[in-house]
């Protein structure tokens, strides 16, 4: 049911403060920004690749976001699966009896949106989106390549997602993970809570950068704290927002 992953969100307390990470320093692309003040959010779209990352600051700390940022601080805050047609997926889960915040599709910056509850994907937000006829796609030095969910149980998580979305399942080297997704693009890899210190949900993001040597050069001038290896980094989530993020210059593995 769905075709890609269309973003990632990002809980940030303001844009302008996150711009000069994720614009400047890594160099992704602005697609669009707008207030959505039905949802208390300002939202920004960068272009990564097929995907986007979504870059969210609360309107106040009532709105979702707010509490969000209360609570966990800054991070990953959901995903979004595109879609062809939002209302019928909507309809359809909720047939099933999958416990969802819309049931019925309504504008979002990335087109028609609908949201499932936290519950429903093993404490993961998902998003639906339908995106407008005419959205464009724009080169970005950094691409989206991987989220990485933690789980005290990977494969029912992986289970779930299959279900709901219709995720085919990408090969991985055996061990207790499941990668879901399509195979050379945007996937998920489902692993053991254990592994990434008993976190739960949203744990990491996995991104390439074919062209590493500049973005190494563009981290250091930002004075980014990172590990820096011979075809990758990982940058520590103190310079990235909250967000645990690898970038590597190969999409595979
Ligand atoms: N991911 C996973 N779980 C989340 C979450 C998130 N982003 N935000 C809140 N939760 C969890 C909380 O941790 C809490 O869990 P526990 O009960 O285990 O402690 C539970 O949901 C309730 O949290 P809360 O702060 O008490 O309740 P909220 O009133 O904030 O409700 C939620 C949570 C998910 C229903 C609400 O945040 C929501 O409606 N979100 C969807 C809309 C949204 O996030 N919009 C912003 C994006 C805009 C866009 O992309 O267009």
């Amino acid at each position: 049911m769905v075709t890609n992953v269309h973003h990632v969100g990002i809980a940030v307390k303001s844009l302008k403060q996150a711009y000069r990470f994720w614009r400047e320093t890594l160099g992704l692309p602005l697609s669009r920004e707008a207030e959505v003040a039905e949802q208390g959010v300002r939202a920004a779209l960068l272009a990564a690749g097929t995907s986007e990352i979504e870059l969210l600051e609360p309107l106040s700390p009532e709105s979702p976001v707010g509490r969000f940022l209360a609570k966990r601080g800054e991070g990953l805050h959901h995903i979004c699966f595109k879609t062809a047609d939002v209302a019928s997926d909507l309809a359809a889960l909720r047939a099933k009896g999958v416990p969802l915040l819309d049931s019925v599709p309504r504008q979002g910056l990335a087109g028609l949106i609908g949201f499932l509850h936290p519950k429903a994907c093993h404490g993961v937000l998902v998003e639906l989106a339908t995106p407008p006829a005419d959205e464009g796609h724009t080169e970005s030095p950094v691409r989206f390549k991987r989220l990485v969910i933690g789980s005290p149980v990977p494969d029912e998580t992986a289970k779930t997602y299959q279900d709901l979305f219709g995720l085919p399942e990408v090969e991985v080297n055996g061990g207790p993970r499941t990668m879901l997704g399509w195979a050379g693009g945007a996937t998920l890899l489902m692993v053991p809570s254990g592994e990434p210190g008993g976190m739960e949900g949203l744990v990491a993001l996995s991104m390439v950068a074919p062209d590493l040597p500049p973005l190494v050069a563009r981290l250091e001038r930002a004075k980014a704290s990172m590990l820096i290896g011979a075809a990758e980094l990982t940058v520590e989530p103190a310079s990235s927002h909250g967000v645990h993020l690898h970038i590597s210059r190969y999409h595979f593995p």
